[in-house]
């Protein structure tokens, strides 16, 4: 039976390099370059536009019994976007920006993957909230001002939300056909692949 751990097993490999990246370790040791880390902060303020559509039509098409866990994840991303606008206005950064190509192909995998039935969205939903949420965590402590934006996806109450986006996904995958359990190791993989072209955008600057 497919679930969310047996994807993070299986491809254990492509996770890591979804998660794990020198951009990170840069932000922990305070090495980043401002052109790089700033590069990254406007294009995931675009990106998460994007994903908040996303996560709507997630909810459009979710049991009831699925709707406080969405909801709530609404509700952060609400906060999440108007914090992304202050980050931005301290460090006098322009957000109409146009998309860089990583984040474009991104943002098309996410209006794409709306059409998918609602067990493979929730399955990548959960999967890019997880990147995040390891991602940050994973070099350790960072020095400021990268502490904050580690706090962000790494805090306890994050971590939370995204096992209950796992368990949301897990649901939905039970009931699932093994075409539908194949479509979603394909977005699984489609999710890693563009998590590490996101790092590497921001770092390539
Ligand atoms: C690229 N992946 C990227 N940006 C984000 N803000 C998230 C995931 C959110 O969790």
């Amino acid at each position: 039976m497919l679930t969310c751990k047996s994807l993070l097993i299986k491809h254990e490999p492509a996770w890591d390099l979804a998660t794990r990246h020198p951009f990170l370790d840069n932000c922990k040791s305070g090495t980043i370059q401002p052109g790089q880390f700033n590069t990254w902060l406007v294009q995931d303020y675009l990106f998460v536009t994007v994903f908040t559509r996303m996560a709507a039509r997630l909810l459009a098409v979710a049991p009831v019994a699925h709707f406080d866990v969405l909801l709530a994840g609404l509700s952060a991303l609400k906060d999440e976007l108007n914090w992304f606008r202050e980050k931005a206005a301290e460090r006098r950064l322009k957000l109409n920006t146009p998309m860089q190509e990583s984040c474009r192909r991104y943002c098309q995998f996410m209006e794409d993957v709306s059409l998918e039935p609602y067990a493979v969205q929730a399955a990548a939903f959960w999967a890019i909230e997880l990147a995040y949420n390891q991602a940050w965590q994973l070099p350790g402590a960072m020095v400021k001002p990268y502490n904050e934006f580690a706090e962000r996806w790494g805090n306890p109450g994050f971590t939370e939300y995204v096992k209950l986006l796992e368990k949301q996904a897990n649901e939905a995958l039970i009931a699932a056909v093994p075409e539908i359990q194949q479509r979603t190791e394909r977005v699984f993989l489609e999710v890693a692949e563009l998590e590490r072209e996101f790092w590497e955008m921001a770092f390539a600057v």
